[in-house]
């Protein structure tokens, strides 16, 4: 049989069904799609054509980050790169932004001061967690990653690590490591060392999703030693296959995590994390 007559006999197949589907619903000129073809009525007989493919934009090439130096100049993708530099570009150039780390850029990321806030939809790929940590190192305190409300922002492959939340007056106290009031995907990341009175390594106050990550030696002063879920903002978190371990609290509940809004985990371990001497509601050092 040639492919000719498996056409003929698919596209009379699609109009018997159609046709049926027309009857049933008695609707003229139904537009349906089967097989990957479009059928559509024309004059007293059917006729169908491919689907044309949807129009979209080009996507900007990935910005590659070149060295581990923290330099803070302009961005030679490829060829002369920091990732401060990189987030300094794809926040300034219109439209989605991918940034990748050339072969050999491993090691510690050791930053001179904050990094740009990622105020665009950017998805970072590190190499690995194990291969490549970012932390602050001098220049004050700050956190490492602070993503803009309504970005949508994927992480993966990096350690995350020694942040400090930069004041102690509103949401300068939250968030250690990252404060997220955006879209945030991380995944392959371990967060670690960082310090803040209100979600020591991570505070979301927007919707997250973290996956194949570990979240550990975190502190908070107060509440969610290493995640809090905003008190007030109903945000979401879910967690999947990922380890919470050895966080903890000075004062209050959630050495691991302390969850408002919605919390959801699963096939994950929480273990070994603290809860502070104040901790009179009774709640655990892990989840409350
Ligand atoms: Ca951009």
């Amino acid at each position: 049989m040639n492919r000719d007559r498996v056409a003929a006999q698919r596209n009379q197949l699609a109009r018997i069904v159609i046709l049926a589907l027309s009857g049933m619903l008695g609707v003229g000129g139904l537009c349906l799609t089967a097989w990957g073809a479009k059928a559509r009525e024309v004059g007293r007989g059917w006729r169908v054509k491919a689907a044309a493919a949807p129009i979209t934009a080009a996507p900007a090439a990935a910005i590659v980050v070149t060295k581990t130096a923290d330099t803070d100049g302009t961005c030679q993708s490829g060829v002369n790169c920091s990732l401060r530099e990189a987030i300094k570009a794809a926040n300034a150039q219109a439209g989605d932004d991918t940034i990748n780390f050339a072969a050999g850029v491993t090691g510690t990321i050791n930053l001179g001061g904050p990094l740009p806030d990622l105020s665009t939809n950017i998805e970072i790929n590190g190499p690995g967690a194990n291969l490549l940590t970012v932390r602050r190192n001098t220049g004050g305190n700050y956190r490492i990653f602070n993503i803009s409300g309504g970005m949508t922002v994927k992480i993966s492959g990096l350690t995350i690590s020694n942040g400090i939340s930069p004041g102690n007056d509103g949401d300068d106290t939250d968030g250690g490591g990252i404060f997220n009031l955006g879209a945030l995907t991380l995944s392959y990341c371990s967060i670690s060392d960082s310090y803040a009175p209100f979600g020591g390594g991570i505070f979301n106050k927007g919707a997250m999703t973290i996956s194949n990550s570990t979240i550990s030696g975190n502190t908070a002063e107060r509440y969610g030693g290493g995640i809090l879920n905003d008190f007030f903002s109903s945000p979401t978190l879910t967690i999947t296959n990922s380890t919470i371990s050895g966080n903890q609290t000075f004062l209050y509940e959630g050495g691991g995590i302390y969850g408002s809004g919605t919390l959801r985990i699963t096939n994950s371990t929480i273990s070994g994390n603290t809860a502070g001497s104040r901790n009179t509601a009774g709640v655990g050092g892990g989840a409350a």
